[in-house]
């Protein structure tokens, strides 16, 4: 059996086009004219046929490399061949882009090499497409035109494809609109020339030489075939799937990332325009959508993610009101923000936690009386306060607990923002109380009183709930012994506190009844180790102990 190599065939004046898509695969059969690739220019896509049927053997390209004519696609065994066995066979006409780019047609007469006055774009020589409708306007008048800057789009039902002005100026009047249908030399746009472009008569005369096919085809004119809206697999039409849209808007989705495949398209029979495009990245852009790669990366705030993005076995799915009545609620605000941020840290962070015990008896005689003392000035001093003041010296003491990790630095902060957590109606917040190194426990306590209210009251500014160094969530208003805080990233630990209670603790010759404050300190193993964890819970320990030491 013959093998045949398939070439690249005359694509007109494109120099080096891109291969964007592969339409085959070795082992497949094709017929003859079954679409091979997809290459692209930055103005133009078309499909490269087949010119004989067969199996492929081998593709000689890949996605992404540059082709031209005379390239070779991939080596077919041909069954009973189009073409003279192992010879390098240029594809059928259909696909041989007619390659002039932008020269007006017989029907407009060469423009001259320079013109000041007013200039007529005509359709030029689209192949044998008959009354083709305009899909889209990509100009306006006023706009200033550059050489082969697309002006229209037109559509037949296989194909799509821009139309190139064949000349630079200003836009005075366009002599289409959406929907209107056109044949070559139709006129497009009055244009205030300011010089020719393509135009000129050499570059009119010399593509179209190329054949332009006798099937009726994808023929694509000069710089613009393209992407076909057809579902059918027809030469040049795209293939079933794939996005209905200009080879502009896709060279522009490409650009920004944009997922074609994801976008409904606005235009005329449901072609994606650019505005679709612009729209989507916006709406990504701003949170209000994702993309499929985005939503199957991001960690769900809540029990609704499947875990596919960690290779985990899918989340049960079950009927609960098989078991009994239910009531749906739908997640707050607050509660999906801080599901999804605790998820990611949870899951991110190698976090240890250390549980320890520290003795406040004094501190909390000393707490009492002081509140008593300044009864009338209605700041009451919390527990809160103190440790927030306890902990920025162990902070200070053991600088890496105020760190942040930044790749493979650590980056050391040299202020002191302690963020705490509270409990609200409306879910988990965390304000920062700013520079509690220099302030006293009195201040820190009116502060903390402050936007602890303001969190409550939803009321708190995204300034005052950024920036901290460290946090500690404490439940000792309410009870527990001891618990796992989940660190706030990018903080590297946290301080967990519980209820204190009298508790017997042996001093070498009896028990004596002493107010022992249960710590859990989390932290993040690359950056802390537990030998330095255990040390800054001692030290913790030993300042609320006796809390003479802050000043040493
Ligand atoms: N041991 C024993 N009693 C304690 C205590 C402790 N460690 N800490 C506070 N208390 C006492 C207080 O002295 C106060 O008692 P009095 O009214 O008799 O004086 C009472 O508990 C209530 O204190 P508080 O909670 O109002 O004040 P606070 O400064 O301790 O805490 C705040 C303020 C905002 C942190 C707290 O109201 C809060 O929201 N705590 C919950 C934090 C949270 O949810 N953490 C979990 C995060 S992980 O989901």
């Amino acid at each position: 059996m013959a093998t045949l190599e398939i070439q690249v065939p005359d694509i007109g004046d494109f120099d080096e086009v891109a291969v964007i898509e592969l339409l085959v695969k070795v082992g497949d059969t094709v017929k003859a004219e079954q679409s091979l690739i997809t290459v692209e220019s930055d103005k133009a896509s078309m499909e490269i046929p087949s010119s004989a049927a067969g199996v492929v053997k081998e593709l000689k390209v890949k996605l992404g490399d540059k082709v031209k004519q005379g390239s070779v696609v991939l080596v077919l065994e041909a069954s009973g061949a189009a073409s003279a066995p192992n010879q390098a066979v240029a594809p059928a006409a259909p696909v041989q882009a007619a390659p002039v780019s932008v020269a007006p047609p017989a029907a407009a007469p060469s423009a001259p090499a320079a013109v000041a006055g007013p200039v007529e774009v005509r359709v030029p020589d689209i192949g044998d497409f008959k009354d083709v409708a305009v899909i889209e306007i990509m100009v306006k008048a006023g706009d200033t035109i550059k050489v082969e800057q697309s002006l229209i789009t037109v559509e037949s039902d296989k194909a799509s494809m821009e139309i190139p002005s064949s000349a630079a100026g200003v836009l005075k009047e366009l002599k289409v609109k959406v929907g209107d249908k056109v044949n070559i030399g139709d006129l497009i746009a009055m244009l205030e020339g300011i010089s020719a472009g393509v135009a000129a008569p050499a570059a009119a005369a010399a593509p179209t030489a190329a054949p332009v096919a006798a099937a009726p085809a994808v023929a694509a004119a000069p710089a613009v075939a393209s992407v076909a809206a057809a579902p059918a697999h027809a030469p040049g039409g795209a293939p079933v799937g794939l996005p209905h849209a200009s080879p502009s808007v896709r060279k522009f989705a490409r650009e920004l990332g944009v997922p074609l495949e994801e976008l409904k398209g606005s235009g005329p029979k449901g072609r994606i325009i650019q505005d679709d495009v612009q729209a989507f990245t916006k709406a990504v852009m701003s949170g209000a959508t994702q993309t499929k790669a985005q939503a199957a990366k991001a960690p769900a705030a809540s029990s609704g993610g499947d875990g596919a993005a960690l290779g985990l076995i899918p989340w049960p799915k079950v009927d609960f009101a098989k078991f009994g009545p239910i009531e749906r609620k739908e997640l707050g605000r607050i509660k999906k923000i801080s599901g999804a941020n605790l998820l990611r840290n949870a899951i991110m962070i190698p976090a240890v936690t250390n549980h320890d015990d520290c003795d406040i008896t004094d501190l909390e005689a000393f707490r009492v009386s002081t509140n008593k003392e300044n009864e009338k000035s209605g700041v009451k001093v919390t527990m809160l306060a103190f440790l927030i003041k306890a902990c920025v010296s162990a902070l200070k003491k053991f600088p890496e607990f105020n760190s942040s990790l930044d790749g493979d630095a650590l980056v050391f902060k040299n202020y002191w923002h302690i963020g705490f957590a509270a409990d609200t109606p409306n879910g988990l917040m965390v304000p920062v109380l700013k520079d509690a190194d220099k302030k006293g426990v009195m201040q820190i306590s009116q502060e903390m009183g402050e936007l602890a209210k303001k969190a409550r009251d939803g009321k708190l500014s995204p300034a005052e709930m950024s920036g901290a160094t460290f946090t500690i969530s404490s439940l000792g208003g309410i009870g527990g012994r001891y618990f796992t805080p989940i660190i706030n990233a990018p903080e590297v630990a946290i301080l967990g506190v519980c209820k204190s209670q009298m508790e017997p603790v042996w001093d070498g010759k009896a028990f004596q009844p002493r107010l022992m404050l249960p710590l859990s300190l989390t932290w993040d193993h690359r950056v802390i180790d537990g030998a330095a964890a255990a040390r800054f819970n001692a030290y913790l320990g030993q300042i609320l102990g006796d809390f003479r030491r802050v000043l040493l």
